[in-house]
């Protein structure tokens, strides 16, 4: 029987695994789509979403933004157990650290991952296939130097614009390792919440924890340059927070 939820995803996508992490962490169950990255529009948009992904289905309601997806599963389930917190100051600060590493964190660590992933076909395959159908497989693997072309020039992604997202990305991390200076083991409340969530997952790209709900290439598999920046931010106390969130939270 099909479950109820329907996620839409592109697999590897950190704003997916964001979706994807809050739907376990509320042990909803539901049923994901992977589709490769552009051919996701067909199902994005045919489901009522938008251009991005992840889109969560719900009966006849469109989920296609992670936070709203969030948002939705704290109301609908959050008990004991919430994403954010109900005291009015601590949400506001939880809030704006989201939409801080959904603007400033996420779109850096994807450039960056595709820079390094997209000049290897086959490292690009073993991340977009899991789960796709096989006729999108095709298409995306035959239409791949289309694709790529079509993917370098819509996430701008050029060495120069590159050197410029890892800057932005130690300067999140520098933003979390701050707030981390004075002891406290979560972001926001002493309580696991949706800024621990979405720091994590989208820091995820740049640190590789072995515990992402999707295929992530290995590290020894990567180029160096990559594998260095890895290493300097998993050192880093952001990277090392980040780790440990998916360790004992994911
Ligand atoms: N604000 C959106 C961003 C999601 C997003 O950027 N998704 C990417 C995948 S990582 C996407 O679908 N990109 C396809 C496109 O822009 O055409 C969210 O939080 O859900």
């Amino acid at each position: 029987m099909a479950l109820p939820y329907r996620l839409i995803t592109i697999g590897p996508s950190h704003y997916c695994e964001k979706a994807r992490w809050a739907l376990d962490f509320f042990a909803v169950p539901y049923s994901e789509e992977p589709h490769p990255p552009l051919l996701h529009w067909a199902w994005s948009l045919s489901s009522g979403g938008g251009r991005t992904v992840p889109v969560l289905v719900v009966g006849a309601r469109v989920l296609d933004d992670s936070t709203a997806i969030l948002r939705f599963l704290d109301e609908q389930y959050g008990g004991e157990r919430r994403l954010y917190p109900t005291d009015p100051e601590l949400r506001t600060e939880v809030d704006e650290l989201e939409e801080l590493f959904d603007a400033r964190l996420g779109p850096h660590t994807r450039r960056i991952a595709y820079f390094h992933l997209l000049p290897h076909r086959s490292l690009t395959l073993a991340a977009v296939s899991p789960g796709v159908g096989a006729g999108q497989r095709m298409v995306f693997s035959l239409g791949f130097p289309v694709f790529r072309w079509l993917m370098r020039r819509g996430m701008n992604i050029n060495p120069a614009s590159v050197e410029r997202s890892v800057g932005f990305v130690r300067q999140a991390f520098a933003t979390v390792g701050d707030r981390l200076a004075d002891g406290r083991g979560f972001l926001v409340g002493g309580a696991f919440s949706a800024a621990d969530l979405s720091f994590a997952a989208l820091a995820a790209p740049v640190l590789l924890p072995p515990q992402y709900g999707a295929a992530l290439p290995s590290l020894e598999a990567l180029p160096e340059a990559v594998v260095d920046l890895i290493s300097e931010l998993r050192g880093s106390a952001a990277g090392d927070f980040g780790l440990r969130l998916y360790r004992d939270h994911r």
